[in-house]
């Protein structure tokens, strides 16, 4: 998949820089490959993903960069050029059982088992994959709703993959990557690694699920993006991971109830309802729910599973998963009309916003991503009063729309505005955020632009 033009010339520098450091330690004669992969932000169709409905992100200018080389030893040994992240060794193996919770390079574990299951699949043994040595230099915000753990995942899978002469289309890698987040206990959809794969520059990506699908939407030419960080961290790994898988569970009881209702069978997931309706109303399918289902269910699931008609223990193990990756709910309710009145309210919008974007209307674009926050505030509960004040400041600067991206809990706020007002609403969120809070906005808050996606090449020896 090499394409030298997804490279900037900062990128190809650093990546040269990397590649003699890495030289130095594998010999003069190794075979030098380096990967990079972009982070992402989303302009709409939050929390949609893992119910396997569309998602209209954009892959930003800013990416990981993997430098890698293959040896015999059978284990990888990663290095992270930020000091922050001990450098760390692991054997390839069939089951790669993951370092403490919260360890960077479970994310490289992840990319590894990723590629080892995908190919043994397809009749691979284990004993085929070599180790080797990898340099990691990232440059997505972490914790900051870009997506920095899928631009390292999909850059470290392509290194591993190039160091052992396997290689995949972005739609196949994008779909072997999709679960990586998994393997450190994150119930993700597939958005963060089909955007940081199948990215275009100037260009936003309507992604479908269940089959992958990407439609490039060119991004109009008076618009801009500001991503501005509120410097609270999505803790990925602790209270945020309960928070994000809770809602996956809630929205899949709601599926399933939905599911019951209309009397559609195997749905696991709300978008198995919107893709078997005849014509898809969310509202109707909420009033469905609504009349099916009370709005909040205990969390010990007897009440889901006398709705469902189930079995209790089924269900639990059904929905919440076995083993060290399974779900624990804390003693809170279970929201299910709430949480699918949003996703399916924002599968409507994302629909609606990948015809207005196209055709240029920014205006309505922005309203629909001031109605995305809305819901995600009133129905998934997933802001912040951090990210509330950046979205009424960017509103204040003269923005078209504005809405936390990612999974909130903390991170960042995406704004669409016309490209004369980016620095105003800037100089707004400065002003009211920043400066307020007594923080530094530089480098917190930027405008960004789409750019290319994921891509893997062999450096030739110096
Ligand atoms: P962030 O918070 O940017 O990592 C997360 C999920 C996405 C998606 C969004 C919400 C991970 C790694 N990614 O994004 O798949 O569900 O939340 O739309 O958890």
């Amino acid at each position: 998949m090499t394409n030298r033009n997804a490279w900037q010339a900062d990128e190809l520098a650093r990546a040269a820089r990397l590649a003699r450091e890495l030289r130095a330690q594998v010999g003069a004669d190794a075979r030098i490959f380096a990967a990079r992969a972009p982070g992402r932000v989303n302009l709409i169709g939050e929390h949609t993903d893992y119910s396997g409905l569309p998602v209209l992100p954009l892959a930003i200018d800013r990416a990981t960069i993997v430098v890698a080389a293959s040896n015999t030893s059978g284990e990888l040994f990663v290095r992270n050029v930020d000091p922050t992240w001990p450098a760390r060794t692991f054997r390839i193996e069939r089951q790669i059982l993951p370092f403490a919770t919260g360890e960077w390079a479970n994310y490289v574990k992840a990319a590894a088992q990723g590629v080892i299951d995908h190919f043994a699949a397809r009749g691979a043994s284990v004993s085929q994959f070599c180790g080797g040595a990898m340099i990691v230099d990232g440059r997505v915000p972490i914790s900051a709703g870009l997506s920095s753990s899928a631009a390292l995942t999909v850059s470290a899978a392509l290194a591993f993959m190039a160091i052992n002469s396997l290689e995949l289309t972005p739609l196949n890698a994008a779909q072997l990557a999709a679960r990586s987040e998994w393997y450190v206990g994150t119930r993700a959809g597939g958005m963060d690694q089909a955007a940081s794969l199948l990215g275009r520059r100037d260009h936003a990506l309507f992604i479908e699920f269940d089959p992958l699908r990407v439609r490039s939407v060119k991004m109009p030419s008076d618009a801009a993006i500001v991503v501005a960080d509120s410097l609270e961290i999505a803790d990925k790994s602790g209270r945020v991971r309960g928070e994000y898988n809770r809602r996956v569970v809630e929205c899949s009881l709601a599926a399933r109830i939905l599911g019951r209702a209309l009397g559609f069978e195997h749905v696991r997931i709300l978008g198995d309802i919107v893709k078997r309706v005849d014509r898809f109303d969310a509202l109707q399918l909420i009033e469905i729910l609504a009349t099916n289902s009370p709005a909040e269910l205990a969390t010990d699931l007897n009440d889901a599973a006398r709705v469902l008609g189930i079995d209790r223990d089924v269900l639990a193990h059904d929905l919440l998963g076995a083993g060290p990756h399974r779900i624990l709910l804390d003693a809170r309710p279970l929201k299910v009309l709430a949480r699918a009145r949003h996703v399916l309210g924002e599968t409507e919008r994302v629909r609606r916003a990948v015809d207005a974007l196209a055709a240029g209307r920014l205006d309505e674009m922005g309203m629909l991503m001031n109605a995305s926050h809305a819901s995600l505030v009133a129905d998934f509960e997933c802001s912040t009063d951090a990210l509330d004040a950046l979205v009424q400041a960017a509103r204040r600067g003269a923005a078209l729309g504005a809405r936390l991206t990612g999974a909130g809990f903390g991170g960042s706020i995406v704004a669409l505005c016309r490209a004369q007002d980016a620095t105003h609403v800037i100089a707004q969120i400065d002003r009211d955020y920043y400066a307020k809070l007594g923080r530094q906005a530089e480098p917190a808050r930027s405008i960004l632009h789409a750019g290319p996606g994921a891509d893997v090449m062999e450096l030739a020896a110096a």
